[in-house]
């Protein structure tokens, strides 16, 4: 190895070599599937095939796929957990931790290499070779890196599965890097239907959307005190909001609460099922919050970063409260 050669060159060789070499190959995406897990494992399978490999995609069997994620190119060849195969040579997309694979850990740990793709600054690196670029907006980016190190030339297809990774962890380009919008340009230009994308990944919600938001909205509080004064706004969702329309219907929640000028910092307690809560968090830009989701036992990005937690809505509410 070349001593200018950075860890994550290396790690790049070295997954080019283990997936160029593989006849079947097992891609991993993490709970609660988000556009980026599920884009970036479609878009390495269909890449992947082209090259004539075997591979299999599946998530944790717990929640499930949301309906805009159905329509990607390739969600009808996810097979379920149970179904799982578990090749030698096992990719997992856009997971911080194994924690986030469930069940699916077991395929993790009993795989030859284990190749973790990934842009969380929290991950520790639990694969045999780690692919972790805390600087990429999203794992899709990264995915695309492997492609073009493997000769495989892009379809439209798996064009497509990326843009919806990099325009949803992106925010529709809100907090891009140029060079997401490098990438983005060079997936139009294949044919990728950014307009319709864009649309269904980030701006299509049933009607009763509109009444777990106010019931959202109308639960909201501001802390100014809190992070050293620079503020806090929290709001609540509970489950009889989140049962109706589906666990992924209240993931946009944050982003209306987190425009409070007042607050440094945004936070929605979701209850995903009675007494069980998802916390998401955002930042503005001043408080990192990996090390505070850490202490609730969670992980993320510096600037979007989240847990889970148990308890009545008073009592998680309190846990965060009495940590900042
Ligand atoms: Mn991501």
């Amino acid at each position: 190895m070349n001593t200018t050669e950075t860890a994550a060159t290396s790690a790049l060789r070295s997954i080019v070599d283990v997936l160029a070499a593989a006849e079947h190959v097992t891609v991993l995406c993490h709970t609660r599937p988000d556009a980026d897990t599920i884009g970036s494992g479609l878009a390495i399978a269909g890449a992947l095939r082209r090259r004539g490999t075997v591979v299999e995609v599946s998530f944790p069997d717990s929640t499930t796929l949301p309906a805009a994620l159905a329509e990607l190119p390739g969600a009808d060849t996810l097979v379920e957990p149970s179904e799982v195969v578990g090749h030698p040579v096992v990719v997992t997309v856009d997971c911080a931790s194994i924690h986030r694979l469930e069940s699916l850990a077991a395929v993790v740990e009993a795989a030859q290499s284990s190749v973790v793709i990934d842009h969380h600054a929290s991950n520790d690196g639990f694969g045999t070779i780690n692919f972790v670029d805390p600087t990429a907006d999203c794992t899709a980016e990264l995915v695309l890196e492997i492609i073009d190190a493997l000769e495989v030339p892009l379809d439209v297809e798996v064009a497509t599965c990326l843009y919806a990774g990099v325009v949803t962890d992106t925010g529709s380009f809100k907090w891009a890097s140029p060079r997401s919008h490098r990438i983005a340009a060079r997936l139009l230009e294949l044919g990728v239907d950014g307009r319709r994308w864009t649309r269904r990944l980030l701006d299509t919600h049933r009607f009763a959307w509109l009444t777990m938001v106010a019931a959202a909205l109308d639960s909201a509080e501001l802390v100014p005190h809190a992070f050293a004064g620079r503020g806090l706004v929290y709001a609540v969702v509970d489950h009889e909001s989140t049962a109706a329309l589906g666990w992924e219907e209240s993931e946009s929640v944050v982003d209306i609460v987190r425009t409070t000028s007042e607050a440094e910092v945004a936070v929605v307690f979701k209850e995903a099922l009675p007494g069980q809560w998802t916390v998401s968090m955002r930042a503005k830009s001043e408080v990192d919050l990996v090390p505070l989701a850490r202490i609730h036992g969670g992980g993320g990005h510096r600037l979007a970063a989240g847990y889970g937690a148990t308890g009545t809505a008073t009592e998680v509410v309190g846990q965060l409260l009495r940590s900042v």
